[in-house]
């Protein structure tokens, strides 16, 4: 920690999110230390970070512990504790089972508790009052995500001067789906608490709006809210009634595309995409999955098409291979386990019944790897699948697309992930319809080195146009619009 860090210290720009991005990690020796975890958000935000000093207040990851704030890699990070039982009611019970599959197409059924939304309600409280602490005066705040949808509006009642934005990693539902969730106007209230609301796709900011409508019977016009507001200096509607302005609009999120394509290019890595190739026996195809293990990815779809493929014989196995990377994910939540023990039975079901010696169908990893191994990954796919039954964007779409500097190989992507919006050059499915699916499939495998070529052109264009930077800067710019003169923070 610097000599001058003091508790009054307070910032100009300060981002939450519901986990840190940093990880705590025990050396040998057994001292603790912190190490970054170098997810796309941090990538993306570092910059602006270190521009105008920001903190990052979160979660440490693990519950009971308390831990004073303290400096990492350029940035300042504020950490807010959670109990077990936290941890449990707001974490994995109200954020992962309320809200995650709620907000997915209630693909799963959500689980509506009293308790879990009164511990939702008491840590967004929390995190409030500590960006509230923290925070300069007219300063700039980015709120990040499900987990803290109630602190735009607990935090403008605790620090009316603040210019607060909010990012919805996830889709946002339509209102039919929306409005069975016994807390959906206080929910509403809370998002409309910030100046800028941002989404992934265009849909899911149409969604919110019509659910402001609909809900809170409140007037929008393009992407502005009026937000009735009991301030006689504050301007009038059309109704005569005074209001706040909110902006509810899309910013798909992106990659920092470089950072991929510089991987891909390394020769060690090249040379490991070769030997994953050689350790599946040289199949004329490899295709890929690569996902947390979750029931939004559409994993099981996609491992019960490529299986039909070859019980079929459209496919030998000789031929073909999928690798299925499902990193481990929300291990506690019931939802999660049943899925994996559905996957691993399927998985094991193809591989008995059709494989042969020396060539099982499916390589199937419960694993998580160091991004150098991804790239490798995505180097070694003939085909990349991304058959997600609902996904806010998708990143691995985008990486897969950054990582094949060779302009070579076939991106097969659901309609229903956010990316499909911007990779049109992609074979785009549904993945519910397994026909078309194994359709699409065949048609990668057989598609003309020319096509597969001029395709990845046109989707790296995109990806290499819209990078993460580029989506930071945008949104922080729209908040920028909100905040009063001289408050201003510099985007890089
Ligand atoms: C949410 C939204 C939205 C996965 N396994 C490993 C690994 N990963 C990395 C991928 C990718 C990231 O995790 C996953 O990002 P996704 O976008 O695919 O999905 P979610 O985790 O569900 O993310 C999503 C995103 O937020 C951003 O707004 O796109 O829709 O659901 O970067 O590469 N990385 C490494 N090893 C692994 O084993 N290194």
């Amino acid at each position: 920690m610097p000599a001058d860090r003091t508790d009054s210290t307070r910032y100009a720009f300060v981002v939450a999110s519901n986990r840190l991005p940093v990880d705590r990690v025990v050396e040998d020796d057994g001292t603790e230390g912190w190490r970054h975890s170098p997810g796309g958000l941090v990538t993306a935000l570092e910059p602006v970070m270190r521009a105008n000093d920001g903190a990052w207040v979160g979660w440490v990851g693990q519950p009971d512990v308390t831990v004073e704030p303290f400096d990492n890699e350029g940035i300042h990070i504020v950490p807010v504790p959670l109990s077990a039982d936290d941890v449990q009611e707001y974490y994995e019970g109200f954020s992962n089972d309320t809200l995650w599959p709620l907000y997915h197409d209630v693909i799963e059924h959500p689980s509506y508790h009293r308790d879990w939304w009164n511990a939702y309600k008491r840590v967004n409280q929390r995190f409030a009052e500590q960006i509230a602490e923290i925070t300069e005066q007219d300063g700039i705040v980015w709120v990040q995500d499900y987990q803290l949808q109630l602190v735009p509006a607990l935090l403008r009642a605790l620090r009316p001067d603040l210019t607060i934005g909010f990012f919805n990693h996830i889709p946002f539902p339509p209102v039919g789906i929306y409005a069975q969730l016994p807390w959906r106007a206080q929910i509403l209230d809370g998002l409309l608490g910030a100046d800028v609301i941002g989404f992934q796709r265009q849909d899911d900011a149409s969604d919110f709006l019509r659910a402001v409508r609909h809900i809170k019977g409140y007037t929008t016009k393009g992407s502005t809210v009026d937000v009735p507001v009991d301030d006689p200096k504050a301007p009038r509607s059309r109704k005569g009634i005074t209001v706040r302005h909110v902006e509810a609009r899309h910013f798909p999120i992106s990659i920092d595309a470089e950072s991929f394509e510089e991987i891909a290019r390394r020769p060690e890595v090249q040379q490991r995409a070769k030997e994953i190739r050689d350790g599946l026996g040289n199949p004329k195809t490899v295709l890929l999955g690569v996902d947390r293990l979750d029931y939004t990815k559409g994993i099981r779809h996609r491992i019960k098409a490529f299986g039909e493929l070859v019980e079929d014989g459209r496919l030998a196995v000789e031929d073909a291979a999928l690798i299925q990377v499902a990193s481990p994910s929300r291990e506690r939540v019931d939802t999660y386990r049943m899925l994996r023990d559905e996957i691993e039975l399927s998985v094991g079901r193809i591989n008995g019944d059709l494989g042969v010696i020396g060539h099982q169908p499916i390589s199937y990893l419960h694993h998580g790897y160091p991004r150098e191994e991804m790239v490798a990954l995505y180097l070694a796919a003939d085909i990349m699948l991304v058959t997600a039954l609902r996904d806010g964007m998708n990143l691995v779409a985008k990486e897969y697309v950054a990582s094949r500097h060779d302009n070579d190989g076939v991106l097969i992507l659901s309609e229903f992930a956010g990316a499909a919006d911007e990779l049109k050059q992609a074979v785009i499915v549904n993945p519910h319809d397994i026909g078309a699916l194994k359709d699409s499939i065949q048609r990668a495998i057989e598609m003309p080195r020319r096509e597969r070529s001029t395709r990845m052109r046109a989707l790296r264009k995109r990806v290499k146009d819209n990078d993460v930077a580029r989506w930071s800067r945008s949104f922080l710019e729209a908040l920028d619009r909100h905040a009063p003169k001289g408050a201003q923070i510099d985007p890089e």
